[in-house]
């Protein structure tokens, strides 16, 4: 039986459209869900939409609209965004379903008869767009009072009624936990946040809340709506069928994978885990938070009016360049800027360029001087062997990358392999050995066309459709794409069709190209 893998992208808020910051998050989890397929495991991809609490009440007021005719508009934009995107994931999930109400209301009750909840007050500071409660110490004071969040979010007093959750007493089963599962949180700075904070010592969590409705009542108690947070991360465990221990997808449970911003590890990292374990559950294995994009600096939000649109990006550059970029620019788990500028530099220099033009110089010679066959392979001199030998090393090398979300260095891995075999191209020169020695020529051209195939195949997380087309001209059956295919090679004399080059240069019909 294959091995399972569980992975996520958070469940976003519906308070407004989809940005590229959302994009960056869904398409590194897919480009791990495509991963762990391509290596032969049984992945289950899961993204969807938070649709309850105050902030999207709000948001739907404002657009004068009822609640649930507002999230079933902006959930499907969302739901867009992963076609627009070529997500492969399995499942999306909408907070607002019976599944999820069923299964949340199934986890507050177990977490309860753990004794883990008891009735109190809440009186202390809110900030609805982050939808966390603050203490005084966290707080800016402004000199008109008014208190600001760390996140630079304004905070309100909230006084109501409210269930706890006994977070204070899970300090040090919490880093216990953290200790024993020395993977379970990265990368290291974000590791060192979440200790700190639950070394500094914490507050029983309040649950509920009493002064709005749009939320999942409180078991037996329908005056009370759940925090929205318990709530949102609950979406994992409902995905794979909890409470029911034969559905489909129960055998998931752990998730392998969460993938979220990181501004979101205190919930994933300290409030998820603590209430998996009160209710008897098992945490998840690995939570990795991933930097901001910035613009200017600045943290691209909804609410910060510098969001940029994916649709008019993918329309301009085309999707694959800019999943492609959105892995390769900024190392992963750190902030970045989003920049046009080098997305086509990338483009240009690495994708047509680089990849493009060894495909396109390799097939067409293929085409021209072996009727379009596949060669075969001659007696391989050191100079073939040592660029063989680098690409067969590719898929350990991106498993190893990719096993710690190494976005980047999976992909200049890739690329040194690129460059190095185009200056083997340059040195063997294969159009010069087409007047000289076409035996020769037909053995380089083979040691090309196996090279790319293990390029393109590794590369394909990345950039699917791309991929698939080079993937096509060399004339990889498509049930032989996956890592473990690369033992068997292309049969000789295979037909190849027509080449066509698969990154066109992007020019700037304004500027001339970058
Ligand atoms: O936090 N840079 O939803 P949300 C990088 N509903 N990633 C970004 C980003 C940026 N500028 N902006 C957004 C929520 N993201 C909750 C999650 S999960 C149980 C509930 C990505 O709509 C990043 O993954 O505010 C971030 O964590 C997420 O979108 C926040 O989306």
């Amino acid at each position: 039986m294959k091995p399972k893998f569980f992975v996520t992208t958070p469940i976003y808020y519906v308070n407004g459209a989809p940005h590229i910051g959302h994009a960056y998050t869904n398409v590194a989890a897919d480009v791990m869900a495509r991963f762990k397929r391509l290596d032969g495991h049984h992945v289950f991809f899961l993204t969807g939409t938070d649709e309850h609490g105050q902030k999207v009440e709000k948001a739907a007021a404002e657009a004068g609209m009822a609640a649930l005719t507002y999230v079933d508009g902006i959930s499907a934009r969302f739901r867009d965004l992963t076609t627009l995107l070529g997500l492969s994931n399995d499942d999306f999930i909408r907070t607002t379903e019976a599944r999820h109400i069923r299964s949340c209301q199934e986890l507050w009750r177990r977490v309860a008869a753990a004794g883990d909840i008891y009735l109190g007050h809440y009186e202390g500071w809110y900030a609805v767009r982050d939808e966390a409660f603050y203490g005084e110490d966290e707080l800016r004071v402004m000199p008109d009072g008014s208190r600001i969040a760390p996140t630079g979010v304004p905070v309100e007093w909230v006084r109501e009624p409210s269930y706890f959750f006994k977070l204070s007493e899970w300090s040090e089963r919490l880093l216990a936990f953290y200790e024993e599962h020395p993977d379970f949180l990265a990368p290291v700075s974000t590791r060192n946040e979440v200790i700190s904070f639950v070394k500094g010592g914490m507050h029983d969590l309040s649950v509920s809340r009493t002064s709005f409705k749009w939320g999942i009542p409180v078991p037996d108690d329908a005056a009370h709506v759940m925090y929205v947070w318990f709530d949102a991360l609950t979406n994992y465990l409902t995905a794979t069928g909890f409470p029911d221990e034969r559905a489909e997808r129960a055998g998931f449970w752990p998730p392998d994978l969460h993938m979220v911003g990181k501004e979101i590890t205190r919930f994933h990292c300290v409030y998820w885990p603590a209430f998996l374990l009160s209710a008897g559950l098992r945490p998840p294995k690995r939570v990795f938070a991933n930097g901001w994009m910035t613009v200017d600096g600045q943290k691209m939000g909804k609410s910060m009016g510098n969001a940029i649109d994916p649709w008019a990006l993918v329309a301009r550059y085309g999707l694959d360049p800019l999943r492609f970029f959105l892995m390769r620019e900024i190392p992963f788990g750190q902030d970045g800027d989003f920049s046009p500028r080098a997305l086509v530099q990338r483009l240009n220099g690495e994708l047509a360029n680089e990849l493009g033009n060894l495909a396109q110089r390799s097939l067409s010679l293929v085409a021209r001087h072996c009727e379009g066959r596949m060669p075969s392979r001659g007696a391989a001199t050191e100079d073939d062997a040592t660029l063989l030998a680098l690409a067969e090393a590719l898929p350990l090398r991106l498993r190893t990358a990719l096993g710690r979300q190494a976005m980047g260095e999976a992909l200049e891995a890739t690329w040194q392999v690129v460059r190095a075999a185009n200056a083997y191209i340059d040195r063997q020169a294969p159009w010069t050995l087409a007047k000289t020695d076409r035996a020769r020529m037909a053995a380089v051209l083979r040691v090309l066309a196996d090279v790319l195939r293990a390029l393109a195949t590794v590369l394909q997380p990345f950039m699917p459709g791309s991929m698939a087309r080079m993937l096509d001209q060399l004339g990889v059956a498509p049930d032989q794409r996956d890592l473990a295919d690369l033992a068997n090679p292309v049969p000789d004399a295979t037909v190849l069709p027509a080449p066509s080059p698969v990154f066109p240069r992007f020019v700037d019909e304004d500027r001339g190209a970058d």
